[in-house]
């Protein structure tokens, strides 16, 4: 029986049992009451959010799970070397090393996540595996890779010969210096989902910041941070300057407005608006988050010009141009 089917059965059989015994500490949240009434939905960060976008809907459109649909989402830009902002042809570090950040949610708040991962292309994938089948949250570096190999993940170069060359022109005029953050460093993938039964769950994943220090996590990997999904809510993501999402908890922050009742829009815009008055040198780097709720609704807002989000659903295939705080 796989670890899902289990979970459910879990559930069904703690319905039998008299109250004060407890057989599941949490059963599977269920937004619909247990029935198959919302219209499923997927949004993503970018433009490349369209194409990973399809690849979720044909999950949902199945009638497949919102964990399913990310991570076959993600999946997409993560394999395409045009992409040089997620995994296979993401732009290396300042020492010439791709290093790979991801973390997945579900439902029911379980969470998997790597960081600082080299030679795998799909880091969404290990990410899930930490999550289904470890007691922990997060592996990085070489222990994560080690975890990667365990699991039957092929260890690729993922370093494309246009990735070199844009870091060989880098170290020429860089001094080594790493960035602190750019307008344009960024393209993170985000992606957020619900599915025919009002279940939420939501990927992120990343090359990170280019040409950063050897080591350097962003906000992606982090569980609040680069993404958060709560099943009674709604979820949220993040793209742009990762140490500017990092502190304020942006994902968290969002999903918790949207608990106390703003829009996914409304809830987007005071998360950035707490970046642009907290972080002085706000107008040097992008931010952009999105969000839904459980009604479908969604929101997308950055600091700067620029940023669009790519929005699937029965009716609705769309690139969106988000509204921004900054010209
Ligand atoms: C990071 N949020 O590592 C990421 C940057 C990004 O494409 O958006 N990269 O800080």
């Amino acid at each position: 029986m796989k670890r899902r089917d289990f979970l459910r059965t879990s559930a069904l059989a703690a319905a039998a049992v008299p109250a004060g015994t407890s057989l599941v500490k949490q059963a599977p949240a269920q937004n619909s009451g247990g029935m198959a009434t919302s219209n499923p939905i997927v949004l993503s960060t970018w433009s490349h959010g369209m194409d990973a976008n399809d690849a979720a809907w044909k999950v949902l459109h199945a009638g497949g799970e919102a964990l399913d649909a990310v991570e076959q989402g993600v999946r997409v830009s993560e394999a395409d070397p045009a992409v040089d902002s997620v995994g296979y042809g993401g732009l290396p570090d300042r020492d010439g090393r791709v290093t790979l950040d991801a973390c997945i949610m579900d439902e029911q708040s379980r969470a998997g996540s790597v960081a600082c991962l080299e030679h795998i292309m799909h880091p969404i994938s290990v990410a899930r595996k930490v999550m289904e089948t470890t007691p922990h949250v997060m592996l990085v570096g070489e222990g994560a890779l080690r975890f990667a190999e365990q699991h039957g993940f092929r260890r690729e170069n993922l370093l494309t010969d246009k990735a070199r060359n844009a870091w060989e022109e880098w170290k020429k005029m860089s001094g080594y210096t790493p960035p602190a953050g750019s307008i344009n460093n960024h393209d993170t993938i985000g992606m957020i989902a619900r599915d025919a039964n009002g279940n939420f769950s939501g990927a992120c994943t990343t090359s990170g910041l280019a040409w950063k220090i050897h080591g350097r996590v962003g906000d992606s990997p982090i569980i609040g941070a680069g993404l958060f999904v709560d099943n009674s809510v709604g979820a949220a993501c993040a793209t742009g300057k990762g140490e500017a999402v990092i502190r304020i908890a942006g994902s968290a922050i969002i999903v918790e407005l949207m608990r106390a009742g703003k829009t996914p829009q409304e809830a987007c815009e005071e998360a950035v608006e707490r970046i642009v008055h907290r972080q002085r040198d706000y107008k040097d780097f992008q931010v952009g988050f999105i969000a839904m709720n459980t009604k479908g609704d969604v929101g997308g807002y950055s600091i700067h010009k620029g940023f669009q989000y790519a929005l699937r659903s029965q009716e609705r295939r769309e690139l969106i141009d988000a509204r921004f705080r900054v010209s």
